[in-house]
C-alpha cells in the first residue's frame, strides 16, 4: 500500500488492466527492464518492481500484472483491493481494447475500489499506426484518447510505445503523479474541516 512520506521509502501499488494481447505485460517489462529480447510470457498473475523520479524523489513501483481472462477474475479482484493506482490500458490498434475501458475494465475496477479510484489512461503500441493495413480499422486517434479520459475522469491520459520505449517511463511518473495529486487532495480536506495542517 502506498507510503509517499517524506523521510521513509516512497512506494506505491499500481496494477495494469485492459484486454488481452494489447502490450500490458510488455510495458512493464520495458519499464522494469526485463525484457531479454524474449517474447512476453502469458501471464496468469504477475508481480514487479521499478523506480520512478518524480519531484526529485524516488518512488518504487510495485506493479501488478494479471490475466484478463474472463477465468482469471478471481485473482484480478485479489490484486485490485492492494493497488493505490490502476493504469487503464488499451491498443490504438484495437478498437475494441478501447470500448471496453468504458464498458468492461473501469466498472470492474469501481466495482471493487468505488468511485474515487484513482488511475490514469493509458494507450498502448502506437508504433503500429505507421503501419496499418487497408483491411484494418483505423487506429485510436490522440483526440479520442483525451476525449475519453476526460470522459471517464482519469488522471491522465499518455500514449506509449514499448517497442521503441516512446514514453514508457512516462506513463510510471503520471501513475506516481496520481496517488500525489490524490494524497494532498485528501490533505487538503482533512485541513479544511480540522483546521489543522
Ligand atoms: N509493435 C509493438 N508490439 C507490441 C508492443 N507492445 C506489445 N507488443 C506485442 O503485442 C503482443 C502482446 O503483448 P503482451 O505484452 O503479451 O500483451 P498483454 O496480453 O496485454 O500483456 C506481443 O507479441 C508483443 O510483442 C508495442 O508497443 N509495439
Ligand atoms: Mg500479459
Amino acid at each position: 500500500m502506498v507510503n509517499t512520506g517524506s523521510t521513509e521509502t516512497r512506494c506505491l501499488q499500481c496494477t495494469l488492466v485492459g484486454d488481452a494481447a494489447i502490450g500490458k505485460t510488455s510495458l512493464i517489462r520495458t519499464y522494469t527492464d526485463r525484457t531479454n529480447n524474449t517474447p512476453p510470457p502469458d501471464t496468469v498473475f504477475d508481480n514487479y518492481a521499478g523506480t520512478s523520479t518524480y519531484s526529485n524523489q524516488e518512488f518504487t513501483i510495485s506493479i501488478f500484472d494479471c490475466s484478463s481472462k474472463p477465468d482469471h477474475a478471481s485473482i484480478r479482484l485479489f490484486a485490485y483491493k492492494d493497488s493505490d493506482v490502476f493504469a487503464l490500458c488499451y491498443s490504438v490498434m484495437d478498437r475494441d481494447s478501447f470500448e471496453h475501458i468504458k464498458s468492461k475494465w473501469l466498472p470492474e475496477v469501481t466495482n471493487i475500489m468505488g468511485k474515487r479510484v484513482n488511475f490514469v489512461l493509458v494507450a498502448t503500441q502506437i508504433d503500429l499506426r505507421e503501419s496499418i493495413d487497408l483491411d484494418q480499422d483505423i487506429p485510436v486517434s490522440k483526440t479520442e484518447g483525451h476525449n475519453m479520459a476526460e470522459e471517464i475522469g482519469a488522471c491522465s491520459f499518455i500514449e506509449c510505445s514499448s517497442s521503441n520505449q516512446d514514453n514508457v517511463q512516462c506513463v510510471f511518473e503520471d501513475v506516481v503523479q496520481c496517488v500525489l495529486k490524490q494524497k494532498k487532495k485528501k490533505h487538503s480536506i482533512v485541513q479544511r474541516i480540522f483546521g489543522t495542517k
